[in-house]
Parts: structure tokens; C-alpha cells; sequence
């Protein structure tokens, strides 16, 4: 049994990788934010367990986009290929991880994973085993196997989907921007940044916050997925990965520039 709180990093596909550059990764950024979770482990891994899970960026949601235009589904082609970039892009997050020294284990969620009529289903045991062994569970959004034949399933819903099931209390959603913002900040250079809020305060506005242009859904999602679940007891910090330390600032402190939820 896992006796630690646990910490649910996200690392975006936004901010690992150039989104409208086909498969190219930003080894700074990603080396930065690496050495920041390993210091964080090395200095509160004893008090705390982390999952890390990294989004597609330009290795998944390019891949998916053209299946879906061409075939209008994912097919097992289409499967083969998603899951292959996305692999590759994982064991250079892992390698990285490894030789900062993380003791981080590659979970692939088509593995462990099902969608049923769009309900995730995941055997979280093999994360909570790895856990109590101090290991740090490195998965991704990835494609998996559902009733309708495969389907995306986001980095951002597998974080809530674990908030759900292990006793998590904080995910930390690693990203372009600086926070939360009352609209999207890249499309309104007025829009206002939320430092503090309770996730009720801030459902009215989202609604009419873009989605993305991505196949998963943005921002919206981050927010709405934990209040549709219903975890309760959880804080949710937005922060950017450009700002040096501001991911070892939010792990350990809420004095971090970006924003925090409360659920
Ligand atoms: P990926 O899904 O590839 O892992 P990610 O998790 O890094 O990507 P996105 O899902 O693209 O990030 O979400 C971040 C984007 O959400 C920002 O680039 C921003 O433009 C957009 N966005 C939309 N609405 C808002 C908002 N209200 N506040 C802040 N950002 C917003
Ligand atoms: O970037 C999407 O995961 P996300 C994964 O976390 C694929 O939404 C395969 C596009």
C-alpha cells in the first residue's frame, strides 16, 4: 500500500514540443523541467509519490488529426503509427528522466487502459505497485482499445482518472501559458489571469473559453474533467513550463506565478 500523498505532474504537449512543428521536441525546456521533478523527488520524494504523465504536442495530435481527416476513425494503421510517435517521444522523456536521476518507469496506457462508450477503465494497481516501491510512473495520452474500435485518450483525462482512484492531492497541469486565465490569453491580450479560485468560480467563464485546436481539448478539459468526475479535496496548479523553477516552486509552495484550483 502507497502511504504517500501523491502528486500528478502533467507536462503539455504545448510546452515539451513545438505544437505546429511536426515531431520536434524542445530539449531545453524538457531537460529543465526534468531537473526540476528530480529535484523535487531527491529533496520530498520521502513525503510524497509522483506520477508524471506528458501530452502529445506534435508527436500525437498531428498523427491523429490526419487518420481522422482521411478515414474519419482511427484504424489500425492509424493506431500502429500514433502509438509509435508517441513512444518515441516517451523514451526520450524517459532517458532524459533517467540519467537526472528519476527513477522513472514507462507505462504505456494502451496497456493498462480501455475506453467502454467513452468511460476510461484503467488498471491502476500497476501504478499504486510501482508507487509503493518509490518508482515514478511515466505514462502519456496515447491511443487505446475501445468498444468502438481505438480511440485518444488525453494525457489530461488520465491525470483525473488517477485523482479519482489514488490518493492524490495536487495535479500540476505543465503548460505554455502562465495560468488560468478569464479567456484565452492568446487569443485576448486583455484576458485576466485567475491567481486563486474554487473550480465553481471559474466553470461560468470557461464555457466560453476556446477549446484548441487540438484533438483533445485544451484548457476547458483541464478544468471541467475533475468537477464531471467529482474529486473533491484536490487542488489544480497551471503554470507555465517557460518560467525556470516555477515547477519546483509549485510542487513545494503555492507561491509559484501560475494559478491554483481548488476542487
Ligand atoms: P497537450 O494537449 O498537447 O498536452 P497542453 O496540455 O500543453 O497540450 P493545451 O491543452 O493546448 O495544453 O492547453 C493550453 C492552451 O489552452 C494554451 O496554449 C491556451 O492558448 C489555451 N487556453 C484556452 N483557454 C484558456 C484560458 N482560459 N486560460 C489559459 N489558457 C487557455
Ligand atoms: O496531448 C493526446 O494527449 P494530450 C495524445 O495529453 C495523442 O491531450 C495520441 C494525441
Amino acid at each position: 500500500m502507497e502511504r504517500r500523498k501523491i502528486k500528478v505532474v502533467k507536462l503539455g504537449g504545448s510546452v515539451i514540443t513545438v505544437k505546429d512543428a511536426y515531431r520536434s521536441l524542445r530539449v531545453d525546456v524538457v531537460r529543465e523541467l526534468i531537473g526540476e521533478l528530480s529535484s523535487f523527488y531527491r529533496d520530498y520524494g520521502e513525503r510524497y509519490g509522483l506520477v508524471v504523465i506528458h501530452g502529445g504536442g506534435s508527436f500525437g495530435h498531428p498523427v491523429v488529426k490526419e487518420c481522422i481527416s482521411r478515414y474519419g476513425a482511427i484504424y489500425r494503421d492509424c493506431y500502429t503509427a500514433t502509438a509509435d510517435s508517441m513512444d518515441t517521444l516517451n523514451y526520450v522523456i524517459r532517458k532524459y528522466a533517467v540519467v537526472s536521476g528519476l527513477p522513472a518507469v514507462s507505462l504505456p496506457p494502451r496497456s493498462f487502459c480501455f475506453l467502454h462508450s467513452g468511460r476510461l477503465t484503467c488498471f491502476t494497481k500497476t501504478l499504486s505497485d510501482l508507487l509503493s516501491k518509490e518508482l515514478v510512473p511515466l505514462t502519456y495520452g496515447d491511443v487505446v482499445s475501445s468498444d468502438r474500435g481505438f480511440e485518444v485518450l488525453s494525457g489530461d483525462t488520465l491525470a483525473w482518472y488517477i485523482a479519482s482512484k489514488l490518493d492524490v492531492d495536487e495535479i500540476l497541469f505543465v503548460t505554455d501559458v502562465d495560468g488560468l486565465y478569464n479567456s484565452d490569453p492568446k487569443v485576448n491580450p486583455s484576458a485576466r489571469k485567475i491567481v486563486r479560485a474554487h473550480v465553481d468560480e471559474v466553470l461560468g467563464f470557461l464555457s466560453q473559453s476556446s477549446s484548441n485546436v487540438d484533438t483533445t481539448g485544451g484548457m476547458k478539459r483541464k478544468i471541467y474533467e475533475g468537477k464531471a468526475l467529482g474529486v473533491k479535496n484536490i487542488k489544480v496548479k497551471i503554470l507555465s513550463g517557460f518560467i525556470k523553477g516555477d515547477l519546483y516552486r509549485a510542487l513545494t509552495s503555492n507561491n509559484f506565478a501560475g494559478s491554483v484550483v481548488w476542487y
